[in-house]
């Protein structure tokens, strides 16, 4: 029984709750900032906008994408108690891995995927994580003094959870001490935002397919979506300037789900800031990109 589900109104494209399927789960945490509030809102607006989209993905794989999804709603959470919510998350994630193999996440502020990366090791193990992102979120502290927040949490990631593989896909902005920590970590990988526009598909998809051939346990993708560019994707609270174009990101996005198959144990989708987004242009690009991870979980 999954302890924190909520009601819902209406669900994402309107298909059934859960349920058999693969599972869409909300978690509007939003406790930690640096600068601009409002992912809180994100599953929110983001579910009563797609009831008014077309349900078709990039690539048309022959699998009609939302008629095997199904909608958890969101998980419950406290105001400004990040520790305590991402215990719950963990619960919930931990319940929802182990009972449909795997889960996609809505978030909420980054910091979700330290949730869902103990949820999943509780649950099936864990293999490698998978950030892509405009910033690397691996300082020690940010805002200084505060060691757990959206800009830290994968330090503390890699700390509980041991991944076998880290793979930072996308980053354009960081700190030297990131840097530091990363080159001594000797397993993992970081691929900036200049070198995935600069690699054709086929090398792209060759170099991850490298990564993760080094992988046995489950795989957990975590998407910024401020890894996009701000021209396509506004609706951030710290964007960052010379981002990946959509078809830049489905270069690495896809050969990592692809290749990941049934290894893919969860996916999150997280930062977008609805009263960040004017007249919500980013929201279409969010929608596209929920039902392109959708289309390539196998
Ligand atoms: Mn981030």
């Amino acid at each position: 029984m999954i302890e924190f589900y909520t009601g819902l109104s209406q669900t994402l494209f309107g298909v059934r709750r859960c349920g058999d399927g693969i599972p869409v789960l909300g978690i509007p945490m939003e406790d930690t900032l640096s600068f601009r509030p409002g992912t809180r809102f994100a599953t929110s607006v983001i579910r009563q906008w797609s009831q008014y989209f077309e349900f078709t993905p990039t690539r048309d794989l022959g699998v009609d994408v939302l008629s095997r999804v199904c909608d958890m709603g969101d998980v419950s959470l406290l105001q400004g108690l990040p520790e305590r919510n991402i215990s719950r998350i963990e619960r919930v994630v931990s319940e929802a891995v182990g009972r449909w193999g795997r889960l996609v996440n809505i978030g909420g502020e980054h910091t979700v995927s330290l949730g869902v990366a103990l949820g999943l090791r509780d649950s099936l193990g864990y293999g490698a994580y998978i950030h892509i992102d405009a910033h690397l979120d691996s300082r020690s502290e940010w805002p200084l003094g505060q060691s757990l927040s959206h800009a830290t949490f994968v330090r503390r990631l890699i700390k509980d959870v041991k991944p076998e593989l880290i793979l930072y896909l996308g980053f354009r902005s960081y700190d030297n001490e990131e840097l530091d920590f990363i080159n001594e970590l000797g397993n993992a990988v970081a691929l900036p935002g200049s070198a995935i526009k600069s690699l054709g598909n086929y090398e792209a998809r060759a170099l991850i397919r490298d990564f993760m051939s080094t992988v046995g346990g489950p795989i957990h993708v975590s998407i910024d979506l401020d890894v996009l560019d701000p021209s396509i994707m506004p609706g951030v609270g710290n964007p960052e300037g010379n981002g990946l174009t959509y078809n830049e990101l489905l270069r690495v996005l896809e050969p990592v789900l692809e290749l990941g198959g049934s290894r893919v144990g969860a996916v999150d989708i997280v930062e977008y800031s609805p009263p960040n987004d004017p007249n919500l242009t980013s929201l279409p690009t969010v929608i596209k990109l929920i039902i392109d991870v959708l289309n390539y979980l196998r």
